[in-house]
Order: structure tokens, then C-alpha cells, then sequence
């Protein structure tokens, strides 16, 4: 508690940070310059930080915040696009915007349900938007009053509550924070009412120095160590590619051993997301709402998706992807050698939608038998088969079965290793299935008549490594 005394030198010390800073309507601060680097030890090799990245697959994604709250619609009217977009696509004024902060109260928030649902549905990392393009900030940050702490009757770190039930869970926490920011003066000026990324804001490098980075800095060290930061909103006029290096080297130097996504620079080329400069910022591509037509050897990617239509919640948005049709996804981004970040998008009351929690538990049913074919799986060996797709390990090839052979023959093309087994992945006791050469590189496998799974049954075939 702040005694009299202390309070009153809090407040001259708070006005006289806010007369030097620069505010918008609600206190935006820095306490130090967040340039410094302050740890001795050296960033580790980047395979060696890819190393549980690369086991663990598949992720869960979540955009939460203000715009939960109106959930889609402003002022009586459906808003087009992605719901965490509305403050730009509805052109609400910053102090209208900022009114939702007083509204929120997601009493229904339980970090340990959310962390059981994405547990339960084999995903091994989440990813929560610390701040998306809005600026709201949702853990307690000195740097600034727009949080959810001093901003909403809340007042509860959704952050730190995460933070120790992945934790005590065994997944690994990772902040997607963006670099666009539509409510801080030296960041959004002519962004806003009306977005255009193409203008530019004189007090930008401010915000980078003063804010952006004391922010990432505050994440880092008090809810860490973090999987990944993942980055977005970089695509804006005032941010480059050497801004992107020395947060990149920044980031690094907070926690040697944290992954880093290529929207850090400035390369990822939109929606495609892969940086196609010689020597990209970034340690994993970031294709959004799509899947590569073929893996790229040797380079590491991650597809994030949403399971309708939005990644912020909108309360009419029912677009909701199939369970068949994200468990061919989840086996089709292996078989390139990337991972799934799938996104969720909780309700203001806190609550994941439960057609998200349908789905997220009948993925975590598959992956129960099925995750030794995912799991630290490498791209397929072969090139594309008509019935599904594949995944590998040393010494072991996966054979996913979308469309299940008629006559019980699946035919396996350009594999010339030696089969030394081949039985049902799902079935403990290993039956053998038969195998059998067509020619000089095609395999015939006798399955049994009906799939036992009818969305993806996997084969294992052993083989001797050539
Ligand atoms: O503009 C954002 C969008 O709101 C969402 O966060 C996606 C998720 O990756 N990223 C940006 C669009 O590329």
C-alpha cells in the first residue's frame, strides 16, 4: 500500500513522468530506455532453440482483449473483417475505444481451463496476444496506465495466471505483441482514426526505444522465460529492417534461448509469410490462413490459423472449420516439416468459444493414439500421394490415409528403402500388414477393408534407412 508521505511524492513523480512523456488520454510512460541488453549470456545456436519448437508441432493460438467486448458489432451495426480489427473498421475515436477498458471483466477467465483445453488437445505452446494493434495492454505493465490492471475493474494479470498454469502444465508460453500501435502517441498519430500503414509518425523511434522495447522487456523477464515472442504488425511505414535486427539481438540478449518469428523484420511478404531476403530476420516463417504447396527444406515455418472466420471473437461468426477438415490440416503442415499455431477467441466473459472446444478436444482424441506421426516428425521423404499425406522419423515413415483403398491395396510410390514392418499406428499389438514390391520403387500395402479412422488413419511402415 502507498502510505500519505509516499503517495504524494507518487503523484509529483507521476506528473512530472507524464508532463516528459508525452501522453495520450491515459498515462503512457517510460521508465528507462529499454535499449540496454541485460544479460552476460550469449545467445544460444538457433537449432539448439528450435530443438522443443520442432518436437512440439502443433500450438494454440489466442487473440483476446477490449475487442471481445463488442464482439463484431459498433453502435448497433455488424463490422466487416477480422473482430480484432473493429477500432480501425468501425473508425472508433481513441477515447470511444478506450471506454471498453472500463467494461471489461472476464470473470469467467480460469488460466487452468484454457491451459487444460489446449493440454487436452495435444497442443504443446500457446501463443496470447500481450498487446494486439489496439495497444491495450492485458498484464500490468509500469510503463503504462492502458492495462488491465489500472484500466478495468478486473484487475487481475491474465498474463502472470497463464504464466504459471503453463508452467505447472508443462507448455510453453509465448506472447504475440505487436509492433503497430494505434493508441500511443508517438505510434499512431496519422494511423489513426482512419488506418494507412503508408504514413508516418515523427516520434516513432520514441515509441521504440521508450515503450515498445521497456514493454517487451517487462514480458520477457516477469512472465518468462517465454517459447517464442511473436511478432506482428510490422509491416507499418516506420518500422525496418534494422529496427527489426536490433530487437531481434534485443530479445535474444533478455533470454539466450527464447524463438523469435520472421514479422520481427520486415520480409515476411503479407500473408505469405516467408521472408525471401538472403539473410532473413527471424527464426521461422509465418504463412497466416494457409498452408505452403511443399515444405521448404531446411527452412522452419509455422501456419497460424483460425477456426472460423476471425481471430478476435465475433459473436456471429459460426464459419467453424471442421474436426476433419484441421486434423488433414495439422497431418498436411507436418508432412511439410511446419507447425500449426490454431487460434482460439475468447469471449469477454473469458470463456473459449465452445465450438472451439469441441473441435480442440476431438484433435486431443486423435493425437492421443495418432501423435507419435506428428510430434517431432520431419517432412515426407516421398514426394505427393493421392490418398493422404506422410510424415517421417528416422527409421519410421507415416503413411496418413485421408481416402481409404477399396480394395485394400494403398500403394506407396517412390519408396525403394527396405519395409522391415508395417502395422496400424493405433493398433497396440503391431498385426503385421503386408507389403509387397510393384516395380522398381512402388510398395503395395494390404489393409484391412474399412479405415479404422475415418478422417486420417495412420500406417507405419519400418524401413532400413539407405
Ligand atoms: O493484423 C493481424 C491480425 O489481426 C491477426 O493478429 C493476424 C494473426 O497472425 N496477424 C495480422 C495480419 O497478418
Amino acid at each position: 500500500m502507498i502510505n500519505n508521505t509516499n503517495k504524494k511524492r507518487f503523484v509529483v513523480l507521476a506528473v512530472l513522468m507524464m508532463a516528459v512523456c508525452g501522453l495520450s488520454s491515459i498515462a503512457e510512460c517510460s521508465e528507462s530506455s529499454g535499449s540496454e541488453i541485460d544479460t552476460k549470456s550469449k545467445p544460444l545456436a538457433k537449432q539448439e532453440r528450435m530443438k522443443w519448437w520442432h518436437e512440439a508441432r502443433f500450438g494454440m493460438f489466442i487473440h483476446w482483449g477490449l475487442y471481445a467486448i463488442p464482439a463484431g458489432e459498433w453502435k448497433g451495426k455488424k463490422i466487416p473483417g477480422i473482430g480484432e480489427w473493429i477500432m480501425d473498421r468501425a473508425h472508433i475515436p481513441i477515447p470511444d475505444y478506450e471506454q471498453l477498458a472500463g467494461q471489461f471483466n472476464p470473470v469467467k477467465f480460469d488460466a487452468e481451463q484454457w491451459v487444460q483445453i489446449a493440454k487436452n488437445a495435444g497442443m504443446k505452446y500457446i501463443v496470447i496476444t500481450s498487446k494486439h494493434h489496439d495497444g491495450f495492454c492485458m498484464w500490468d505493465s509500469k510503463v503504462t496506465n492502458y492495462d488491465i490492471i489500472d484500466a478495468t475493474p478486473f484487475k487481475r494479470d491474465v498474463l502472470k495466471e497463464l504464466s504459471r498454469a503453463c508452467r505447472e502444465n508443462g507448455l510453453r508460453l509465448c506472447f504475440y505483441h505487436s509492433i503497430m500501435d494505434w493508441h500511443h502517441p508517438d505510434a499512431q498519430g496519422p494511423y489513426y482514426p482512419n488506418y494507412d500503414a503508408q504514413n508516418s509518425n515523427p516520434n516513432f523511434t520514441r515509441y521504440v526505444e521508450n515503450y515498445l522495447k521497456p514493454q517487451i522487456k517487462e514480458l520477457i523477464k516477469n512472465y518468462g522465460p517465454l517459447g517464442v515472442m511473436w511478432f506482428d504488425g510490422e509491416w507499418v511505414k516506420d518500422w525496418t529492417e534494422p529496427m527489426g535486427r536490433d530487437m531481434y539481438n534485443y530479445v535474444l540478449g533478455l533470454q539466450p534461448d527464447i524463438i523469435i518469428n520472421n514479422r520481427v523484420g520486415k520480409g515476411r511478404k503479407g500473408l505469405e509469410g516467408f521472408s525471401d531476403s538472403k539473410e532473413p530476420v527471424g527464426d521461422f516463417g509465418t504463412p497466416e490462413q494457409r498452408i505452403p504447396a511443399k515444405g521448404l527444406p531446411g527452412v522452419d515455418w509455422e501456419s497460424c490459423m483460425t477456426m472460423n472466420d476471425t481471430w478476435g471473437y465475433k459473436s456471429y461468426d459460426d464459419k467453424w472449420k471442421s474436426t476433419e477438415d484441421l486434423l488433414r490440416k495439422l497431418a498436411d503442415i507436418a508432412s511439410k516439416g511446419g507447425n500449426f499455431l490454431l487460434n482460439v477467441g475468447p469471449t469477454a466473459e473469458g470463456l473459449i468459444p465452445e465450438p472451439s472446444v469441441e473441435r480442440l478436444a476431438e484433435i486431443g482424441q486423435w493425437l492421443k493414439v495418432n501423435g507419435e506421426s506428428i510430434y517431432g516428425t520431419t517432412a515426407s521423404p516421398l514426394d505427393e500421394v493421392p490418398w493422404g499425406r506422410c510424415t517421417a522419423k528416422p527409421g519410421k515413415i507415416y503413411l496418413h490415409v485421408f481416402d481409404w483403398p477399396t480394395d485394400a491395396k494403398l500403394e506407396v510410390p517412390g519408396l525403394e528403402n527396405t519395409i522391415t514392418k508395417a502395422y496400424l499406428l493405433a493398433d497396440k499389438e503391431k498385426t503385421i500388414l503386408t507389403v509387397t514390391r510393384k516395380g522398381e520403387d512402388n510398395l503395395v500395402v494390404t489393409v484391412p477393408p474399412e479405415a479404422p479412422d475415418k478422417i486420417n488413419t495412420v500406417i507405419v511402415l519400418e524401413i532400413k534407412e539407405k
